[in-house]
């Protein structure tokens, strides 16, 4: 069943691997551009000008040619000659044919790119994605644009890439199966990341502060949202939510995605699993295997093999229940312009660059706010699950209504925190059209009502 040789020992160990030659190397460049700079100034000495743009231009010439040091200078423009894993005609995107030695080719490609070198470590690539045609629901296009944009307010936020797929990569694989190609492709595409974050398309961040507690995954490949207690005594479909995943860019995680698909429509075992995972989960609602019972089943069959690795997050809300969440939005709301007439730094104006200055500010006074279920810490992550924005086809336990205008009240609600730096509220969360300008200040009364 689970035919493919694993080495658990083979986790990927971040942080250690690049740094010091990288940081050689930019001391060498920063020494380098100081002595260019000493020579320039020297041969301008007698200008009276002050040419600061010629000087800006200067460095970012230089920074091109040479690869970037600073913060989040990386070099775009430099791709040397030497072979690695993308000139070997071997190496396929499609899954189904594996790739080997990935943790190899991959330090190798970053030892001949140094200026990704350095914060690769950290580095998180998004991938979202939906289906190739139009939706069918009348108004799916539109709120899948939504989601889209939160994403990419999300991303541009916290100086993440992202990557929208809306094609299949392997036609077998569609509905919730249609992720994992695409995150395989788009762990080769991405050497410089290490990780990949999957977050399905009806998902939204209605926390535009709050940053992954990457420390705490440090020694696992996966993370998800998901209760242990859920998996193994329960036997749950719902013990975990694979709509949002961070994976580890490494060969475990290469290899663990095979496995991972082999449950799915292009295995040709595909409807026996549908029959196991039905038989083991008994609360699954449909027959068919699907990339959820199959993840829930490899930790629940295979415990030795995945439990280490695969890191169930339970504290915040890495993901949440819309049906949970949505009736929290309003008292959160007052909470944090309660903290903000109390701060004088939190009501400043700023530039959307620096933003997450200011969630680290607001951290002292969501000490008391807990995480998860029953806080009022904003929720990281709203999940519309069930409710199918594209296909309109939503689960029967809700009206369409209920999920379209939740959704349109959680696109609000995040849009807020984003406007709010453009200078604009919507003071009324239902309507999406209405916005109003914040004021300077606000110590006593807020636009919000
Ligand atoms: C919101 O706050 C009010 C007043 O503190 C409380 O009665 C109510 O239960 C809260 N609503 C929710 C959904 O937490
Ligand atoms: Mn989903």
């Amino acid at each position: 069943m689970f035919s493919q040789e694993y080495s658990s020992s083979s986790m990927a160990k971040p942080s250690t691997r690049h740094k010091s030659s990288l940081s050689d190397g930019c001391l060498f460049l920063s020494g380098a551009f100081v002595a260019l700079l000493l020579v320039w100034s020297f041969s301008t000495f007698s200008s009276s000008i002050q040419r600061f743009d010629a000087l800006s231009e200067s460095k970012a010439a230089s920074d091109r040619q040479q690869g970037a040091c600073d913060m989040g200078g990386v070099n775009l423009r430099y791709d040397p000659p030497d072979e690695t894993f993308y000139d070997d005609p071997q190496l396929s995107y499609t899954i189904g044919k594996k790739v080997k030695n990935w943790d190899e080719k991959r330090r190798e490609w970053l030892k001949y790119h140094p200026s990704f070198a350095a914060g690769a470590a950290k580095r998180i690539v998004m991938v979202t994605g939906s289906q190739p045609s139009p939706c069918t629901n009348p108004i799916g296009d539109h709120l899948l644009l939504r989601f889209f944009k939160n994403k990419v307010d999300y991303c541009r936020i916290h100086g993440y890439d992202i990557f929208y797929n809306n094609v299949l990569l392997n036609p077998k694989m569609n509905s919730f199966w249609a992720k994992i190609p695409i995150v395989k492709a788009a762990m080769l595409a991405h050497p410089e990341a290490e990780w990949i974050w999957w977050v399905d398309s009806d998902a939204l961040f209605s926390d535009m502060e709050f940053k992954l507690p990457l420390h705490r995954y440090k020694n696992h490949n996966v993370v998800v949202h998901g209760w242990p207690r859920m998996i193994y005594e329960d036997k749950s479909w719902t013990s975990l939510n694979a709509g949002v995943f961070l994976i580890r860019n490494c060969q475990w995680s290469m290899d663990f995605l095979e496995t991972w698909a082999n449950m799915g429509p292009i295995s040709p075992d595909y409807s026996k699993w549908g029959h196991i995972q039905r038989s083991t989960f008994k609360d699954k609602l449909f027959p068919e295997s699907d990339d959820q019972a199959a993840l829930i089943y490899l930790l629940y069959k295979e415990k030795e093999k995945y439990y280490d690795n695969i890191y169930l997050e339970g504290v915040f809300y890495f993901e949440g229940y819309w049906v949970e969440i949505l009736p929290t939005y309003d008292n959160i709301t007052e909470k944090y312009i309660e903290i903000e007439r109390g701060s004088r730094t939190l009501r400043r104006r700023h530039a959307e660059k620096v933003s997450e200055f200011y969630g680290a500010e607001r951290e002292q006074y969501l000490k008391d706010a807990g995480s998860g279920r029953w806080s009022w810490r904003r929720p990281f992550i709203t999940h519309f699950t069930g409710c199918q924005p594209c296909s309109g086809d939503h689960n029967q336990m809700y009206s369409g209504e209920t999920c379209w205008s939740g959704m349109v009240k959680a696109l609000n609600f995040a849009d807020n925190q984003v406007l709010k730096k453009y200078g604009f509220v919507h003071p009324n969360l239902r309507d999406s059209s209405l916005v109003s300008p914040v004021p300077f200040d606000y110590p006593d009364e807020g636009p919000w009502g």
